[in-house]
This record gives C-alpha cells, structure tokens and sequence, in this order.
C-alpha cells in the first residue's frame, strides 16, 4: 500500500538500496531514539493543535477566552497564541527533523554514529524544551513566538529556548562529522543523494541558528537575569530574523528531501534529476539567510538601500522552490503516465490520492503554491506596507509551515513509524479523511485570514474582545465566518489524526520494519553517478559542501555586517517590560 509496484518497463538505472546494518542491536538503538524525537514532536503538536481553533474561532469573532473552562486553563488569548506558536513551529519542527534528518543521513550512508551521543542530544533538548515549558505554562512568558524584547519573561525560558535551539547544533555536528568520515573512506564518491540534502540542510540550519543564539545567550539571557540594565529591542529583532527567515527554510527543507527522493516511489514514478536537485539545495544553503530584513522593512535605522538588498535577495530564494515545484511536479506527471495517465490534466486523477502518505504530501504541496506566491507578495517592499502586521500574515504561514512542513510530515509518519516500529497503520480510510480535512481546513483558514488581512485587520491580537465599532464598518463577516469555520475542521482533523498515530503508537510489533515499510528510495531519470571523475559538472561543483558552507557564512556576513554595524552605533537600550 506504501510503495508502488516497480514500474513495468525496465529499470534504467537500479533504485538505491538501503546498505545493509549488520549490528541490530545498533540498528534498534538509532531506530528507537529517531521515534523518541518523532513522537516527542507530535506530542508538542497535539497539545499546539489544540489551541490553534481558540486563535480561529478569536478571528470568528468568537471570544472563547470568556469562557470559564478556558479561563482555567490559559491565562489569555495571548498565552494561548505564545503556547501554539512555540509548540507548533519551534518545537514540533526542531524536534521531527531532528529525528528525520539524524536518520536519514545515517541510514543512507550506511555509517555508524556514537549512539551515546545521539542519546545525549535528545536528553539535552528535551530538558530544554521543559525548562521553557515552564514558565510558558505558568503565564511569565507570554511573548509570543517571536519573543521580541522589549517585552520581558523569566530568564527560564531564554535558558531553555537557548538550549533547546543550541542542541540542534549537536545533531548538526554529528551528522557533519559522520559525512566527512564518509568522505575520507570513499575517495572519489559522490555523496548519495539523501545524505546530500540533509548535510547541506543542516550546515545552512548551523549559519542560520547564530543570529537567535547570538540574541538569547548574549543579550536576553544576562538581561533577563538582571546583569545588565537593558537591551536594545532593534538589534534584537534583526539578529532574531537572522535566523527567523531563514528557518522557515529549516522547517520545508526536510519535507522537500521526502518530495524529491521518497514521493516519486509513493506514486511509482522516477525523480526528474539528481544533478538538480542538489543545484537547489546549495542555493539554499548560500541564500537562505541573508533575506531577513524582508521581517523589517517597517523598521527605522536600516537604510533603503539595504532594504531593498534583502529585497532582491528574497526573490532569487524563491527561485529553488519554483525549480522544485517543476522538477517534482514533472516526477509527478511521469508517475501517473506510468499508471496509465493520459491527457493534458487527465494524468492527475490517476496519482494513488487514496494513500494518505501521498496525498498529505501532494496536498501540502498544491497548498503551498498559494502559500508560495503570498510569500512573493510580502517579500515586496511596496506591498508589504498593506499586508504586514495584518492577518494576511498567519494566513501565509498556514499554508507553509501548516502544510508543506506540518502536512507533509504527518503523511511521512505514516510510513516513518511503521519503518522505525514493525507496527502497522491501523486504518489508512480514517488517515485519508485526516489529511484532506487538515489541507481543506488549513485553506479555509487561509483565506478568510488573508482576506481579513486586506481589509487591515491586525494580526496577533484578540480581535473578538475589541470594540465593535472598530470592526463593524468593515466588510469582514464572511471572511471571518470562514476563519471560525476553518478552526472547527482542522479540530476534527487533528482528532481523526491523532487518533489513528496513537492507535498505531499503542499496537504491538508485527513486521519487520526494514521489510515491511522500507526506505522509500525512488529511481532517477538522471541520476548523479557514483563517481566524481564521471559526474556532471553540476554535480561536482555541488559537491564541495564544506567549502560551500564556509562561502554561506562570509555571505551572511557581508549582508548582516554593515547594517548591524550602524546599530551598534546608535544602541538604545531600554528596560523589560511585561505587559501580561
Ligand atoms: Fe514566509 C512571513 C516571504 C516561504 C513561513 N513566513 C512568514 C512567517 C512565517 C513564514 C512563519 O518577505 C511569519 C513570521 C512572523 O511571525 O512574523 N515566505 C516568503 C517568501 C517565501 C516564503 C518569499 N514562509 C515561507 C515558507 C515558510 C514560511 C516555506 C514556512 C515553512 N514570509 C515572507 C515575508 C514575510 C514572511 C516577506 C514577512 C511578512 C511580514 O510583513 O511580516 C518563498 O520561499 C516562497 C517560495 C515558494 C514558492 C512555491 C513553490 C511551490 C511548490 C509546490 C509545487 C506544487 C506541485 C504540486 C508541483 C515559489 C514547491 C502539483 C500538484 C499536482 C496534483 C500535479
Ligand atoms: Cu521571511
């Protein structure tokens, strides 16, 4: 169910296996810690999703907060919003792809990692996702997600972010470390495919991170300590979208490894070009992070010149998605040709929508075509003055991090946990109904918030409790009837797949994972080779990943230097706030 069938006509090229792991005890050990991070994320997912139709139903109109069973539980609107984006953005992402991209890697190089240490870094970041968990839960880290200062929590959460956010660079250096063993024991070799994308997600995940961990570590923390009197809330913001854009690429980057390597088998088609899609994650890895001023466009003591830098710089990052959207849209096509497809459009109908595994991710991805083209939109400074700071914005987010990350990695667990389990899914009808109703309810959602968002209804903000008046003059009722809609959907959705996950979580072991739910590696129509000496040109001016990580960092250097340089030079610092 799957995996598709080999195709009728002969292989070209061979699909990669797996390399074999002799030690099982080993195996099982790298197999149980990837499934403690897989489902410590879905759990912070569960409780986050669970929020999320309080936020849909405030822009209903709604005001749940009244309610008495929800006054007991969250303290207000805004600690329920900083509990759902933490734990749907920050903590499930991290941790899923942690576990995937710790995997992955491992697995398709056929190395052995230090088991302690992957242990290790598990614990760490775990410990620090429940250090900040605290005093999120007890109301003194209403922040938001984005936990701009001036406003003010307890250092606990600073020193728990930090080092949660800080462990991910362990993973970042063990994978690292583990490819360039690979490398020094294979002269000559091209990188397999799988372990290309993830070494490279990763090294742009290590530039990015810097900004927020510069941020917490050198001046929230002392902050929030009391060592120093105040902090400067624009030099804090920028080095906080540093990394804040290019996350977002930390967050989709995991699930295009699954699109481009895995999505073809599921449909039994072949990946367009191996050489390509290597092209699209250097390009990723060089310019994923210097784009963040794009969050700041509205900020004073940047100049327009560097604006408008990060400006064109934002549109040439949309260039690897539109060449992904093509590449995997053309292995799309060439599957359902395979099946049988005919005709201009004919050949969509015969994909396998039936397989939730697939469609979570096909839909995640027609979902992010709109989402994509919105980004367009707020990346340009001229519309950006309309839409920032409204609900146009979470609209956005929705159908990107909502779908083509969250969808997509709900679709991977349903093969994921069989692989890493032996435990099987319990009904892939009530898995169907769960994805279809997440990617209809996540539209839904998405339209009504943009729609508001035109008409300047502000983002982040309890709009059911404002005045009437403020609102009444608009014509806002059946967008926000859509919002209120929406979150009700995605509730069920979330029932129906939390259900089928922990029904599957719960049962006992009856395959052999290896066997039964194996690695769904897909053949290339152009595939890279194994040698270097061989290769295309593209493939080897891709494969110097070390060198090309070193350029990434001098880029960011070169964009963020002067414009933080000026702010230094006009540092204000002000005290904490805490308006909670
Ligand atoms: Fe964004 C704000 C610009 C992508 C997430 N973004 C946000 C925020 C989040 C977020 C969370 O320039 C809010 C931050 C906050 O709280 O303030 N975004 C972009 C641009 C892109 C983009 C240019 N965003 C993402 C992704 C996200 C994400 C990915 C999460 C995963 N975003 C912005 C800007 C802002 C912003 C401004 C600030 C706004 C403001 O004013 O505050 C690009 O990377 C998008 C490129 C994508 C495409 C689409 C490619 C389509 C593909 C699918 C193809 C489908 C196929 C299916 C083939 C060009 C790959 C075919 C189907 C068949 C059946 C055959
Ligand atoms: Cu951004």
């Amino acid at each position: 169910m799957t995996i598709s069938p080999p195709r009728a006509t002969p292989l070209v090229h061979p699909i990669r296996e797996v390399p074999a792991v002799s030690d099982a005890a080993y195996l099982a050990s790298l197999k149980k810690v990837t499934q403690y991070y897989i489902v410590t994320a879905f759990l912070a997912l569960l409780i986050g999703v669970l929020i999320g139709p309080l936020q849909a139903l405030n822009y209903g109109g709604v005001n749940v907060y009244e309610w008495p069973i929800i006054r007991n539980l969250l303290g207000s609107y805004y600690q329920g919003l900083s509990l759902h984006g933490v734990l749907n953005a920050l903590v499930f992402t991290q941790f899923f792809i942690s576990g995937w991209m710790l995997y992955l890697p491992v697995r398709d190089l056929g190395m052995r990692i230090n088991m302690k240490f992957a242990w290790f870094t598990y614990i760490v970041m775990t410990a620090g996702l429940l250090m900040a968990a605290v005093p999120l839960l007890l109301n003194r880290a209403t922040l938001l997600y984005t936990f701009y200062p001036p406003m003010q929590g307890d250092a606990l959460f600073y020193i728990g972010a930090a080092i949660m956010v800080g462990s991910s660079l362990f993973v970042v250096g063990q994978v690292v470390n583990m490819w360039l063993r690979w490398k020094r024991e294979n002269p000559g070799k091209v990188t397999p495919l799988v372990a290309f994308m993830s070494v490279a997600t990763w090294m742009m995940w290590a530039v990015a991170s810097l900004g927020i961990v510069i941020e917490v570590v050198a001046l929230l923390i002392p902050w929030s300590l009391g060592l120093v009197g105040g902090v400067d809330p624009l030099i804090s913001k920028t080095l906080f979208w540093w990394t804040g854009h290019a996350i977002v690429y930390f967050w989709v980057l995991p699930a295009y490894i699954s699109w481009y390597a895995f999505l073809p088998r599921h449909a039994g088609g072949r990946i367009v070009s191996e050489p390509l899609t290597r092209l699209v994650f250097v390009i990723f890895l060089l310019n994923s992070v210097p784009v963040g001023i794009h969050h700041q466009y509205a900020d004073p003591n940047i100049s327009n010149l560097w604006k408008n830098i990060h400006m064109f710089l934002t549109f040439l990052i949309a260039v690897p998605s539109l060449l992904t959207a093509f590449s995997v849209g053309a292995a799309l096509e060439d599957a359902a040709r395979a099946r049988g497809g005919r005709g201009l459009f004919g050949w969509i109908g015969k994909l396998p929508w039936g397989n939730a595994i697939f469609s979570a991710q096909v839909l995640a991805m027609i979902s992010f075509i709109a989402g994509g083209a919105g980004g367009i939109v707020n990346a340009s400074s001229t519309f950006s003055g309309v839409v920032h700071n409204t609900a146009w914005i979470p609209g956005h987010f929705h159908i990107t991090v909502g779908t083509a990350t969250t969808l997509s990695f709900m679709g991977i667990a349903l093969w994921l946990i069989p692989h890493l389990t032996g435990k099987r899914l319990p009904s892939m009808k009530i898995a169907s109904a769960s994805v279809w109703t997440w990617f209809i309810g996540m539209m839904v959602f998405a339209l009504g918030m943009h729609w508001q968002g035109l008409y300047g209804v502000p983002r982040r903000s309890q709009v059911s409790a404002a005045l009437v008046e403020t609102f009444n003059d608009l014509p806002i009722a059946f967008p926000t009837l859509l919002t209120a809609i929406s979150g009700v959907i995605l509730l069920v959705s979330a029932l129906l797949y939390f259900y089928v996950l922990f029904r599957m979580l719960l049962s006992g072991r009856v395959d052999n994972g290896e066997t039964a739910a194996p690695i769904p590696y897909s053949e290339a129509i152009s595939p890279a080779g194994e040698n270097l000496a061989t290769a295309s040109k593209l493939v080897k001016a891709t494969e110097p990943l070390m060198a090309l990580w070193a350029v990434a960092l001098v880029l960011v250097i070169l964009m963020y230097g002067p414009v933080l340089a000026r702010m230094f030079a006009n540092m204000q610092l002000v005290p904490g706030w805490r308006l909670y």
